[in-house]
Formats: C-alpha cells, sequence, structure tokens
C-alpha cells in the first residue's frame, strides 16, 4: 500500500480528496510543498545555529531508545528555547566528537517557530495555515517545532510512537506537519507510517512528575508493524499525520544526510493539560498565524 500524496498546486489549492484521504489513512504527502530554494535556506539557517552552539556547554544525548534526555533541565525548559540534542553515537571512547559538530546533533527544538525569523517566517506562511485548514484545523496554535539532522552515519533511530503521548490535548488534536529538507530514502532513514492506525488506542502517555517526567502505559495494543509502509519523500514534500498516527525511521547509516523540519500543531480551543513534558515559559503564550 502506498500513503496518499498530493500534488501541492502552484496556487496554494488542495485537492477535495485530501481531507477525507487524511481522516481515513491519518496521513498524507503534499508533494513539492517547499520550494528548493526554501529548504535549502532552512537548511543553512540550521548549521547557522549549530555553528553558534558551544557543544561542551550542553551534553545533552536525544535517544528515543534510552529517553536518556527525559530528566535533564535543559531538555524540560525546551519548550520556549532554541536548544540542541547530541546523537547517541555523538562521541569516541576518547571524549571527542567522531564527527564535525554539524553531523553530531540529532535535534534542535522545540521553539524555532517563535524564536528563529527563517523558521518563524516558514511556520507562518500561508501555505502552511491552508496546509493546517485542509486538514482540518480551526484555529491551529503552533506548538512544538524540531530540526530533525539524522546525520550521515551516526544518524540515530526513532523508535515507533504516536505525538499524541508527547503532546496531549482533551480532546486530542495535535497533528505534525513533516518537511523534508534533504531527500528521505529506504537508505538514510525516511519516515514509516502504519495507515489507519490512527483509529487505533492511544498507546503511551509521557508527562511530568515530580520535577521530572513518567512514561504511563494507557494500552498494550501492539503496533500493527506488518502493515508499516515507507514513506520516501523529496526535498519540499511535506508528510502530514494524526498526532495519533504510529510513526518511526530507522538509523542512517548512509553517507547522506537526512535533515527535516517537524512542526506540530494544537487547535486553540482543546486543553492542553499542565503536566504535558512541553510547557512554555510565562510571558510566552502559544501563537497561531
Ligand atoms: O524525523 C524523524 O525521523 C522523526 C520525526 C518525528 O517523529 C516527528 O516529527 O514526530
Amino acid at each position: 500500500m502506498s500513503l496518499p500524496s498530493f500534488l501541492f498546486g502552484a496556487d496554494h489549492s488542495f485537492a477535495p480528496s485530501l481531507r477525507a484521504a487524511f481522516d481515513e489513512t491519518g496521513i498524507v504527502i503534499l508533494r513539492n510543498f517547499a520550494t528548493p530554494e526554501e529548504c535549502a535556506a532552512l537548511k543553512q539557517r540550521a548549521f547557522d545555529l549549530i555553528d553558534g552552539f558551544d557543544i561542551d556547554a550542553h551534553r545533552t544525548v536525544f535517544s528515543t531508545t534510552t529517553q536518556a534526555h527525559a530528566e535533564d533541565a535543559y531538555f524540560l525548559n525546551s519548550g520556549g528555547a532554541i536548544s540542541f540534542f547530541l546523537e547517541e553515537e555523538a562521541y569516541g571512547a576518547d571524549g571527542r566528537l567522531k564527527r564535525p559538530k554539524r553531523e553530531s546533533i540529532n535535534k534542535i527544538g522545540h521553539a524555532l517557530h517563535d524564536l528563529d525569523p527563517v523558521f518563524s517566517a516558514f511556520s507562518r506562511s500561508r501555505k502552511m495555515e491552508a496546509a493546517a485548514r485542509a486538514v482540518g484545523f480551526d484555529d491551529p496554535l503552533l506548538l512544538q517545532s524540531m530540526v530533525i539532522m539524522k546525520p550521515p552515519s551516526i544518524g540515530g533511530e526513532v523508535t515507533c510512537h504516536q505525538d499524541s503521548t508527547f503532546l496531549y490535548t482533551e480532546p486530542e488534536t495535535c497533528v505534525g506537519f513533516w518537511l523534508a529538507i534533504d531527500a528521505a530514502t529506504l537508505q538514510n532513514g525516511c519516515m514509516a507510517f502504519i495507515p489507519g492506525e490512527h483509529k487505533g488506542p492511544l498507546r503511551r502517555l509521557f508527562r511530568r512528575k515530580n520535577g521530572g517526567t513518567e512514561m504511563v502505559e494507557l494500552s498494550d495494543a501492539p503496533y500493527p508493524e506488518d502493515r508499516r509502509v515507507a514513506a520516501p519523500a523529496a526535498i519540499g514534500d511535506l508528510v502530514i499525520f494524526s498526532g495519533r498516527a504510529p510513526h518511526m525511521s530507522r538509523a542512517n547509516r548512509s553517507q547522506n544526510p537526512r535533515m527535516a523540519y517537524t512542526l506540530h500543531m494544537i487547535e486553540a480551543g482543546a486543553h492542553y493539560p499542565n503536566d504535558n513534558w512541553l510547557q512554555r515559559p510565562a510571558g510566552m503564550p502559544l501563537r497561531g498565524f
């Protein structure tokens, strides 16, 4: 099975069947959403931000397999910041970086859409707003943004998860907007989804507790991995997916980069519990378009 994909029109129009496909599968791909020039500008900006980051000041590793970051204040405060998280395999046994700094970062997050002018302009573009409305948002708020670096050779695996586990609202309204800044292929760790499984249960809830975090099991229903479908993406493709859609990506053992920008939105009218891990500092309210 292939995932529903649509060519994004130059007039920013959407096929009328897009909404039905999104509701049915929980995933749609908008081909050619961003131009190569826009992707190049986002890529350059990510590198500029990394160049300005003092890697010795914060050695927080981000890992979805060990969750090593989850009790770290730098991580817990990153909902209102531009923070840098390292690849699990960034350092060799000698304590030195194995790769150049630009190729040692796992991700940058989680408020690029508010704090960085280049990412903010792209995140709040008219076409991004149109994409949000096309999948059903009435009053979208931009909650979280990340550059996922997935660098050559050491880019880590992202284990299968649902984003509503991490960005939970009542009712659930989280939707991810994932842009391929580099081509994402089977070789460099493209995303993969289980279509239709957004209609299944939310498996887990990651929330704050006693100054740290905890993972609460809500359902022991296994992910039907046999129905998993890879989602290779060309530069500029935007993958939009429900907060309940299980997804993952393999490690990047290739020599090709696989950079992506991902933005998560929630509906303004939904309740955002204050035990969600991602909390914004006072004076930095969530904004829409
Ligand atoms: O880019 C990836 O490999 C994972 C991204 C992801 O899990 C997300 O955007 O929710």
